[in-house]
C-alpha cells in the first residue's frame, strides 16, 4: 500500500466520522450519563449506569466504552468487570454543578446549531441562515428566529454565557479597563461577561444593555453573580444608548452584515464621549483569512444561523475607523475569543 495514500484514508475517514464524535458527547450529556457518575460518588458498572439512567444495557455499554476512549471517562478493570468515572474533562464541563459546565452550550449545538448545519451546503449556496429548512420558521428577522420560543431563547441565553466562565477573565485583562470608570456591555445577554468585568474592576460601574426579553428573562430567571451589574432595555439598532466611557460588543458584530455593523458602530461613536473607548470581542481570523480552523468553523457557524461572519483584524480595524474609532489595537488572549480596543 502507498503510505501517502493510506494516510490520506486515514484522514478522510476521521472527517467523515467526526459528526459521530459530536453526537456520542451529545447524547451522554442529554441522559445525563456525567450526572449520575458524580452524583453516585463511586465508580460504576455499566449495568449499573443503565440502571441509574433507564437505558438499555446493550447501548449503554456500546456508549460508555466510547466515552472512555474518547477520554470523557476513565475505566478501571479488575475482578472480571468495569467500573467508570467522569474524566476530569467531564467533571469540570460536562456536570450539572459545575461552575465552569457547558452544558446549555452543547444541549445548543445538539438542538439548534446541528438541524441548522444539516443545510450547510443550502446555506453556501443561498448565503443566509436556514432557520426556515431546519425549523420551518422565517429568517428574516434574525432574533424572532433565533428567540423563536422561550425554551430556544433561554437555552441560547444560558449557553452562549458559559464560554465566559472560562475565557471571561482572559477577554477582560487583555486591556487594562480600569480607566474606564463606567462600562456598557451591549448585546451582553444575561451579563456574564459583565459580571466577571464588575469583579475584575471592582471601581467600575457596569451595565448590560439587551433585548426586552432577555432583560426580562434575565431578571427572572435570576442567573448567579449578576449583583454589581445593572441591565437596560432597548435596541441597540434604534434606541438612546446609555452614558458609558467603554462599550462592549461580545459576539454582536459576527451577527451581522458590514452594514449592519457600521450603523451600529457609527450610534455608538455618536454616544461615546471623547476619549472614551470601544472593546469588541471576538473568534478573529489570521490576516489571510484562512484560519485558525475553529474560526472558520465558527464563520460557516455564522453563515448557517445569522446574517453575519468571523472577520480578519483588518476587517474590524477598517469597520472600527470607517465609524470615527481610533488607535485599534488587538491583544490575543490564546483562547478562542480576542479583545480589540479603539477610542474615540
Ligand atoms: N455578548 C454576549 C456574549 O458574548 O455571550 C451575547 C452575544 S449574542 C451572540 C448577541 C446578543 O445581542 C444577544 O444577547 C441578543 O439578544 C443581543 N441583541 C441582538 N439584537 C439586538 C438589538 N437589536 N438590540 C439589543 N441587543 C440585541
Ligand atoms: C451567535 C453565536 C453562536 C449566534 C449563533 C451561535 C454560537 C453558537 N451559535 O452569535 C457560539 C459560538 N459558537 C459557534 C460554533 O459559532
Amino acid at each position: 500500500m502507498d503510505p501517502a495514500a493510506d494516510s490520506a484514508y486515514e484522514l478522510l475517514s476521521q472527517y467523515s466520522h467526526s459528526f459521530m464524535v459530536s453526537q456520542v458527547l451529545f447524547a451522554a450529556c442529554e441522559l445525563g450519563l456525567f450526572d449520575l457518575l458524580a452524583e453516585a460518588g463511586e465508580p460504576l458498572s455499566s449495568a449499573a449506569v443503565a440502571t441509574g439512567l433507564g437505558t438499555s444495557p446493550h447501548g449503554t455499554e456500546l456508549l460508555l466504552d466510547t466515552c472512555a476512549s474518547l477520554e470523557l471517562l476513565t475505566v478501571e478493570t479488575g475482578a472480571g468487570r468495569a467500573l467508570y468515572r467522569n474524566s476530569g474533562l467531564a467533571s469540570s464541563f460536562l456536570t450539572r454543578t459545575s461552575p465552569t459546565s457547558q452544558l446549555h452550550m452543547l444541549r445548543y449545538l445538539s438542538n439548534t446549531t446541528y438541524p441548522c448545519w444539516a443545510h450547510l451546503a443550502a446555506a453556501v449556496r443561498e448565503g443566509r441562515p436556514q432557520y426556515s429548512r431546519a425549523f420551518g420558521v422565517p429568517s428574516q428577522d434574525l432574533f424572532a428566529a433565533i428567540y423563536r420560543s422561550e425554551a430556544e431563547q433561554l437555552c441560547f441565553m444560558r449557553g452562549l454565557q458559559e464560554v465566559w466562565a472560562v475565557h471571561g477573565r482572559a477577554v477582560m485583562t487583555a486591556f487594562d479597563l480600569s480607566s474606564f470608570p463606567v462600562i456598557c456591555d451591549l448585546g451582553g445577554g444575561p451579563g456574564a461577561l459583565a459580571a466577571t468585568c464588575a469583579s475584575l474592576y471592582p471601581a467600575c460601574t457596569v451595565l448590560v444593555f439587551d433585548m426586552p426579553e432577555v432583560v426580562l428573562a434575565a431578571r427572572e430567571h435570576c442567573f448567579p453573580g449578576r449583583g454589581q451589574v445593572s441591565f437596560h432595555e432597548g435596541d441597540f439598532f434604534k434606541d438612546p444608548l446609555p452614558a458609558a466611557d467603554l462599550y462592549v460588543l461580545a459576539r454582536v458584530l459576527h451577527d451581522w452584515t458590514d452594514d449592519r455593523c457600521s450603523h451600529l458602530l457609527a450610534r455608538i461613536h455618536h454616544t461615546c464621549k471623547p476619549g472614551g473607548g470601544i472593546l469588541v470581542v471576538e473568534s478573529v481570523l489570521r490576516e489571510d483569512g484562512r484560519g485558525p480552523l475553529t474560526t472558520q468553523l465558527y464563520s460557516l457557524n455564522m453563515l448557517v444561523q445569522t446574517e453575519g461572519r468571523e472577520r480578519t483584524p483588518a476587517e474590524y480595524c477598517r469597520l472600527l475607523s470607517s465609524a470615527g474609532f481610533q488607535d485599534f489595537r488587538m491583544k490575543k488572549t490564546g483562547c478562542t475569543y480576542d479583545a480589540m480596543l479603539a477610542r474615540k
